[in-house]
């Protein structure tokens, strides 16, 4: 008999149903022998899963799982598992080759010293030499990686012993059951004595504790004593954690809810911990005395020092301890039973969060009701596990396997197909991070061979969240943790498995009993948000927070709407929270997804006409509205509404001209008998963040090309001026448009990022600074098509051809309209050095003559600036230029909190702030010049570009400036915020992306599709 078939004898012995691993040339014979063994080899993508496998078999059965390498590197794979099963207390048994030892013709090629290298990470490590010695060697192998504390073996098998003749008397040796020791009485009776005299013992119920008959003795005495217990995390489900005597799991070592427990307690009966998992609490001197049960005596660090053990077999120390026990009468666990009052509902309150993406709370729960009892849930390592250790309740032992000793990324997948086999009649699912999924991926592979019905859960955050937490925790800077991912859903189905992705809380549920119910792999990515206010450290047992009636909880931000006239408060709205970001996205999301609920043309048409009357109608309380809490003059508002109005019809137009056209074919050999056409569609959800300037007319901007397109659309007002829009969104609703297809949210800063910056929206439309403008766009998902309006600075070109009495008037609206608070407000006007003083006078007068006050007075020309920072940051920008020499011919007073002088500058300096930036007040610059191309070249000097102007009676020099000024839109003799709703309006450069102008956002929002028709009558 060659020995390999000994070494395979010998294992059937001992009772190995699988062997994991992949086998290199050397382990041939070996494999040969196996070939026909009832033993199944189960081949792995990677020797480390299949260290993994194996070590979970050995945690699962308690018998030594088993797993196989070649020499090298087959063997240095091995290494990560092999820590893996010895730290975790799981019996393992790695075979691995090794070239011939007796003779060989291959020098060190692939030599390392693998027995030396296991010596540290295992119980034993052997190199067989002789192939008679196989019975004995792997009885020891076997007998040492099962006997407590269980842990890694591993036997080196050389390629020349693998194939050697042997005796066929050798013959593996015969097991026999070992009975385990008992503890000592005396130690029984002090431990009894000890816990008797106690007023709140606890017990704490660690990894060791996991043995059958450890779980039967342990509830029994748990039972009679009626003492409650909390976990480690290794201890999960020892004892059905629906026992009502369950506290809770130690997540973490301090700071947890079971802390709170812990705190109370004057002696803790800690069974069967060791000191490889992360201690579920710290020992301090002078604090609650600790008893240890174990089968080892306990190893002492400076936060572990019990005064008194109880060594031996756990199940019989309780046997014993549950014979010798007297209740008493004083022990008070009230204390205990309120912490597991709290923590009940404080897991029961963070379990319904609908905020997308899924918070870790919500996932365990959801996961929790997705799963039978016997259901096993594996996880791979990430900050997830710290959340399903507190809130995941086990229903028995062996149902949620995590790592708390090696704690190492990886092992999610290949414990969930180990966990799989051994029990095919039992659901098996495993939760892995983004991080930890991808350094086992391959075993997919393995899986699906397998035919195994298994659900991968990847928690998707595209970072090693957990590092990243900790970075936060440490208050240091975010760096270093972010990473991209594959697309987890053809990914899955590159492998044969079935993709999944979550992209609404409310769909997770569904989703995973879905998937557990039915055959095959199943990868569920599901977006995972770390960043949210859950806290993982519990400081405060804050029982008063949880208890406390719905309406004292603490009251929603508000929002207060203030007349910018005189401050005075015209309402306070309650703001949404992120709960009513993710139902808007939900709820515009699956209108867009489902085509049967979309809205045909012809009824957006009726809505739309219904609503051009109902504004009309209301036209009175809209404006009065608009101007309380915007601000612009009543008789500008008044303008405002009609070109609403007039908005409101182009989108019926617009609706009329989206089309697509005819793609010419035929026009090659290959294409003939064929007609193509394109259409157009909706882009997707449409989320709209409007500004201030234009209460009205800027909503109808940003929502009536959405409903043209058929997208639907949330907006979300400025600030200041929601109630405009609210009002006109209302009529939006009872002129027929469901109120799912146009949502609006009064939501803070951080919500609006959250709601722009979703992976649903499929087109951001966004008036603001610049600054939140170009922050959002970097932020967006991929895919979101966008158009963002930001400020500009307007510049005029003024030659010495134009008539200055014609052209001041117009100058002096383009300036100085709605307090200059538009983004095509005329700001730089460049004129003739020769003829600047007649100008100044001109325009200075005309703006000492502006009427500037409250803007409900009908002959109101200049309002109020929307808040009081803002006057004093343009009277900082005015100090500064009249200071670097700028000469201030009117204006450059505070006239009241909110109201800011008209205001004229003479050749303010170049490098001065109303130079340079947008300045988005009642200012205008002068600025004197000798040639008129040094006057378009400073006008394009900044990198703000949107529209401009040029004066002159000269053709010639006007359509030279039309020619060479950088803008959108350059007006002849006219100022620089001229616009009708109809023409395109947008920014260049740092002043914007995409069009404006309801018929161009309307073809923006929506997208082509070609047809291709073949027929042969084409
Ligand atoms: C093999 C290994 N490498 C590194 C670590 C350190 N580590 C612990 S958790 C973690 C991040 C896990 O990221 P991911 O799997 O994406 O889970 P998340 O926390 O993001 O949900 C890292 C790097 C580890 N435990 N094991
Ligand atoms: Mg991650």
């Amino acid at each position: 008999m060659k020995s390999s078939t000994l070494l395979v004898k010998a294992l059937e012995n001992e009772g190995v149903e699988y062997i994991f691993g992949i086998p290199g040339e050397e382990n041939l014979d070996f494999l040969e022998a196996l070939r026909t063994s009832k033993i199944k080899l189960i081949l792995t993508r990677h020797e480390q899963a299949a260290g993994f496998m194996a070590a979970t078999y050995g945690r699962l059965t308690g018998k030594p799982g088993v797993c196989l390498s070649t020499l090298g590197p087959g063997a240095t794979n091995l290494v990560t598992a092999a820590a893996y099963a010895q730290l975790g207390g799981m019996p393992l048994v790695m075979i691995t080759g090794q070239k011939p030892i007796k003779k060989s013709k291959q020098g060190q090629f692939q030599i390392v010293d693998v027995v030396g290298m296991m010596r540290p990470l295992t119980k034993f490590t052997h190199q067989i030499v002789d192939g008679s010695r196989i019975p004995s060697i792997v009885r020891e192998a076997f007998r040492v990686a099962a006997e407590e504390r269980p842990g890694a073996v591993h036997i080196e098998f050389p390629e020349d012993i693998a194939a050697e003749e042997i005796s066929d008397c050798d013959q593996p040796f015969a097991i026999h059951q070992a009975m385990r020791p008992y503890p000592d009485p005396t130690a029984i009776t002090a431990a009894c004595a000890m816990i008797e005299a106690a007023k709140r013992p606890l017990i704490l119920v660690g990894a060791a504790a996991n043995r059958k008959r450890t779980r039967k003795s342990l509830l029994d005495f748990i039972t009679k004593t009626g003492i409650p217990f909390v976990n480690t995390q290794m201890g999960v489900g020892v004892i059905d954690e629906r026992n009502p005597l369950y506290l809770g799991t130690a997540a973490l070592s301090d700071h947890d809810l079971v802390h709170h427990a812990i705190a109370e307690a004057d002696l803790i009966i800690n069974v069967g911990h060791d000191v490889v998992e992360k201690p579920p609490f710290l020992m301090v001197r002078g604090g609650a005395k600790v008893l240890h049960v174990n089968f080892f005596s306990a190893k002492v660090d400076d936060v572990y020092f019990p005064q008194h053990e109880v060594i031996g077999d756990i199940a019989n120390a309780f046997v014993e301890m549950t014979k010798n026990i007297t209740v008493s009468k004083d022990w008070d666990f009230k204390p205990f039973m309120e912490v597991k009052t709290y923590g009940d509902k404080l897991i029961e309150l963070q379990s319904s969060s609908k905020s997308f993406p899924v918070v870790p709370s919500r996932l365990v729960s959801d996961v929790r009701e997705a799963m039978p009892s016997d259901g096993v849930v594996t996880l791979d390592n990430g900050l997830y596990k710290l959340w399903f250790a507190r809130n995941y309740r086990a229903h028995g032992p062996n149902t949620l396997l995590l790592d708390n000793a090696l704690a190492t990324m990886g092992a999610g997948l290949p414990s969930a197909i180990a966990a799989k086999l051994i029990a095919p009649g039992q659901k098996v699912l495993s939760v892995c991070g983004d991080g930890g999924f991808m350094m086992n991926s391959q075993e997919l592979e393995t899986a699906i061979r397998l035919k195994l019905d298994l659900v991968v859960v990847i928690l998707n955050d595209n970072a090693y969240g957990m590092i990243k937490w900790k970075q936060t925790e440490n208050k240091q800077e975010n760096f270093g943790l972010d990473f991209g991912n594959p697309d987890f859903v053809t990914l899955a189905t590159s492998y044969g498995a079935h993709g999944h992705r979550i992209e609404r809380t409310q769909d997770l549920l569904p989703k995973l009993k879905e998937c557990l119910n039915a055959k095959g792999v199943h990868i569920i990515d599901v977006p995972i948000d770390y960043t949210t206010g859950e806290k993982l450290k519990l400081t405060d047992l804050d029982v008063a927070y949880l208890t406390a009636p719905k309406e004292k909880q603490p009251a929603r931000e508000r929002l207060e709407v203030r007349s910018p006239h005189d401050g005075s408060l015209i309402e306070t709205l309650e703001m949404q929270g992120a709960d009513a970001v993710e139902n808007a996205l939900a709820t515009a999301h699956a209108l867009f997804k489902d085509q049967s609920k979309w809205l045909p043309a012809h009824q957006r048409i009726t809505i739309l006409e219904r609503l051009a009357e109902r504004l009309s109608h209301d036209r009175q309380n809209l404006i009065d509205t608009a101007v309380e809490e915007g601000g612009k003059p009543y008789n500008d508002t008044v303008v405002e509404f009609d070109r609403a109005v007039q908005g409101v019809k182009l989108g019926i137009d617009a609706i009329h001209n989206l089309h697509g056209t005819e793609i010419p074919m035929g026009l090659t050999a290959a294409s003939t008998n064929r007609k193509a056409f394109t259409f157009r569609e909706p882009i997707g959800v449409v989320v709209s963040l409007s500004a201030f300037n234009h209460p009205i007319n800027l909503i109808v901007h940003q929502v009536i090309p959405a409903i043209a397109a058929g997208c639907p659309v949330i907006i979300k007002p400025a600030g200041n001026t929601p109630r405009s829009c609210i009002a006109f969104v209302k009529m939006l609703h009872e002129a027929g448009l469901p109120k799912e297809w146009c949502q609006v949210l009064i939501v803070n800063n951080k919500n609006s990022e959250k709601l722009a910056t979703d992976k649903r929206v499929g087109y951001l439309s966004f008036i603001g600074s610049s600054r939140v403008g170009w922050y959002l766009r970097s932020k967006l998902a991929a895919g979101t098509r966008v158009a963002l309006e930001h400020g500009g600075s307007a510049p005029v070109i003024v030659d010495a051809s134009a008539d200055f009495n014609d052209i001041v008037t117009p100058l002096t609206k383009g300036a100085f309209y709605h307090a200059g608070q538009v983004c095509v407000s005329t700001k730089r006007i460049y004129v003739p050095a020769s003829r600047m003083d007649e100008f100044a006078k001109l325009i200075t007068a005309k703006a000492q003559a502006l009427k500037v006050g409250d803007p409900k007075a009908k002959d109101t020309e200049v309002g109020p600036l929307i808040r009081a920072g803002e006057v004093t940051r343009i009277d900082q920008w005015v100090k500064e230029a009249v200071a670097a020499g700028a000469t201030l011919l009117c204006g450059g007073k505070v006239i009241a909190p909110t109201y800011y002088e008209p205001t004229v500058l003479l050749n303010p300096p170049l490098d001065t702030k109303v130079s340079t930036d947008e300045i988005f007040g009642p200012v205008v610059c002068l600025y004197s010049y000798e040639n008129i191309d040094d006057a378009i070249k400073l006008a394009n000097g900044l990198p703000l570009a949107f529209q401009a102007s040029v004066f002159a009676k000269d053709i010639d020099v006007a359509l030279h400036a039309v020619k060479q000024l950088n803008a959108t839109a350059v007006m002849v003799n006219d100022h620089t915020a001229f616009r009708v709703d109809w023409m395109p309006f947008g920014g260049r450069g740092e002043s914007g992306v995409g069009m404006g102008g309801i018929a161009y956002s309307a073809h923006e929002m929506s997208q082509e599709k070609l047809m291709v028709l073949k027929s042969a009558k084409l």
